[in-house]
């Protein structure tokens, strides 16, 4: 499925278009369009193939047209033109926090700034205080943003594009070439948030049928080396694939060394000499003897160097190795752990499903249960639901709750901390919910002790039981707040509440350290949710157990992992 890809090519072109002073309504039909593909419930391409692209609402037939050429040829002409007017760079300028199109735009035209470094220089020097409408608050906001930018990852891609796009490139080798084995290793298998690039190992009677099968794939935009062994290859998204053929003896050791991390096979590298072994990718040898001992199995593989087989996503050098010395690696929670969703939307507030059919949905996944839990009346943008329409929801999921029993809906709500860390509703209103969830959406350019003082005051509510989103990041960098995390923790502490793991690709929020440190220093819960605003991406809940997992939680750490029957006693319990 590409529907992420081109979603994010429509932002991309509607941020152009706005940066170039294009009609607004130009504008905001591109981020229609893109907001439209991206909840799709089928691959664009195939829509694209049987023309029916028009059928899809807020798409036209010029839109229609550009979604073809960036899937026949990986560019769309207009925003190859826009790209000429408008230095692409000025995209990484509009991101930095306290910037925005609107003033990128002016600082180009008036200072020729085009660069992330051009625009600190003359923030250093002064410059921008002297431009109409910018004085020297903002300079040192947007300082204070570029400082803000450092650590941010560029050029990698999120977990949520990257993984189904090479699922889809296994899957066509499986069909369409004579692969025998085929694992997707690196960076994926290990679940990071980011990757830099797709690392695939297969094992195969004809290699040279597979190579060939690979540089055909639609995915294919430029064949960068081909090989016997390996071949890589760029796709439309300038991600780049590595294909590898390896010896079905070899194959353990082989997936074990791609899948790395780079830490985690230089700290076993050490640990074998010390036990008078050698291991690389081709197997695990004696040193004395040169004699291969194991290889085939990524079992035998650590088996042979003293250590029980390590979960992928723990291999980070954070500790793991040592545990599986001893034979005391945690046992990881599951996908088949969860029992339910705590955190979805539907077309009550800013979702695109009704209740039954987030209900529908999450029964065929296998759960028991879910909270709806629509945004509350502050945000108006996402049309924030008022008691009264709360009310009508849960008449709504009583009558559900008769016909799709034993599968049970909670009423649950997303509510606002608002500036001052009080909520949409007074306390006396909050009866009505099974469980209240509270996150920050708004004025999150306060200072780090504003938003942990807000997020506190949510914590110790008796009403609220879980954060969301609780650090705010966005991976690629649109919006952000500072936040104390001990200092939540702490409070969560005292007052038993439960921090979530927002599954959505763009989040993973908390993080995978952040989750470690919750449970690890402070023993706190967690909950794995989705935060869905339409059916498919109640699926994107692995990503938030691959954070978990790489968080090293089991299914007791995290809350919805809970049956029904134990669910309700805990919802019961925190009422108290
Ligand atoms: P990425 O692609 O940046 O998201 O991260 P990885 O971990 O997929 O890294 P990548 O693609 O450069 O290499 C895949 C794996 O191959 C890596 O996790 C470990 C292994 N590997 C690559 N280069 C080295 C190396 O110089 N030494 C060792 N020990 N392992 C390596
Ligand atoms: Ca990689
Ligand atoms: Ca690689």
């Amino acid at each position: 499925m590409r529907n992420k890809e081109v979603a994010e090519k429509f932002y991309e072109l509607a941020k152009m278009a706005e940066l170039a002073g294009d009609n607004p309504f130009k504008v905001r039909a591109y981020l229609e369009a893109a907001r439209r593909i991206e909840n799709l419930t089928v691959p664009i391409e195939e829509l694209a193939t049987e023309d029916k692209l028009t059928q899809i609402n807020g798409i036209g037939t010029s839109i229609a047209e550009k979604i073809k050429q960036y899937l026949r040829e990986g560019k769309i002409d207009k925003l190859e033109e826009l790209k000429k007017k408008i230095p692409e760079t000025l995209l990484e300028i509009e991101k930095i926090p306290g910037m925005g199109a609107k003033r990128a735009k002016v600082l180009y035209e008036k200072l020729g700034i085009k660069t992330i470094n051009d625009l600190k220089h003359a923030a250093e020097r002064g410059l921008i205080r002297t431009l109409p409408g910018f004085g020297e608050k903002t300079e040192k906001k947007i300082l204070e943003g570029l400082n803000s930018m450092k650590d941010k990852t560029v050029d990698r891609v999120l977990l949520g594009i990257a993984l189904p796009l090479a699922e889809g490139i296994t899957e066509k080798l499986r069909k369409n070439s004579p692969v025998k084995k085929i694992l997707i290793c690196g960076s994926i298998r290990r679940m990071r948030e980011t990757i830099g690039d797709i690392d695939i190992l297969v094992t195969s009677e004809k290699p040279e049928k597979v190579m060939d099968a690979f540089v055909k794939l639609p995915e294919v935009k430029e064949i960068l080396v081909k090989g016997d062994t390996k071949t890589s290859i760029l796709t439309f998204e300038n991600l780049q694939v590595d294909l590898r053929v390896v010896e079905p003896d070899s194959f353990g050791a082989a997936i074990q060394y791609f899948t790395g991390s780079r830490q985690h096979n230089i700290h076993l590298r050490e640990l074998a000499i010390k036990k008078g072994l050698k291991i690389n990718e081709y197997g695990v040898f004696d040193l004395g003897t040169n004699k291969k001992i194991a290889g085939e199995t990524e079992e035998s593989v650590y088996e042979a160097l003293g250590l029980q087989w390590i979960p992928p996503e723990m291999r980070e050098d954070r500790g793991e190795i040592e545990l599986a010395e001893k034979h005391e690696l945690p046992e990881l929670v599951e996908l088949s752990d969860i029992k339910g969703d705590l955190h979805m939307h539907t077309v009550y507030s800013d979702g695109i499903n009704t209740i039954e059919e987030m209900a529908n949905e999450a029964m065929k996944m296998g759960y028991q249960y879910i909270v709806i839990s629509d945004h509350a009346k502050a945000l108006g943008i996402a049309n924030g639901l008022s008691i009264e329409r709360y009310k009508e929801q849960k008449k709504k999921i009583e009558e559900l709750n008769k016909k799709l029993k034993p599968f049970k809906i909670f009423l649950g709500a997303e509510l606002n901390i608002l500036s001052d860390g009080s909520l949409d509703f007074p306390d006396k209103e909050l009866g009505i919910f099974d469980i209240c969830l509270a996150g920050i959406h708004t004025a999150m350019n306060q200072s780090e002790e504003k938003i942990t003082e807000r997020i506190k005051k949510a914590v110790s509510n008796k009403y609220v039981k879980i954060i969301v989103h609780p650090t705010g990041r966005i991976l690629n960098g649109r919006q952000n707040y500072n936040v104390n995390v001990d200092a939540l923790f702490n409070e969560a502490k005292k007052y038993g509440k439960v921090f979530e793991i927002n599954s959505s690709p763009e989040r993973l929020d908390l993080s995978d350290l952040n989750a470690k440190k919750a449970k690890e220093q402070y023993g706190l819960k967690l909950s794995i949710d989705t935060d869905a605003h339409s059916v498919d991406s109640l699926l994107n809940i692995r990503y938030g157990v691959g954070v978990a997992r790489r968080a090293w939680l089991t299914k007791e750490d995290i809350i919805n992992t809970m049956d029904l029957n134990e669910f309700e006693k805990f919802l019961k319990r925190s009422k108290k």
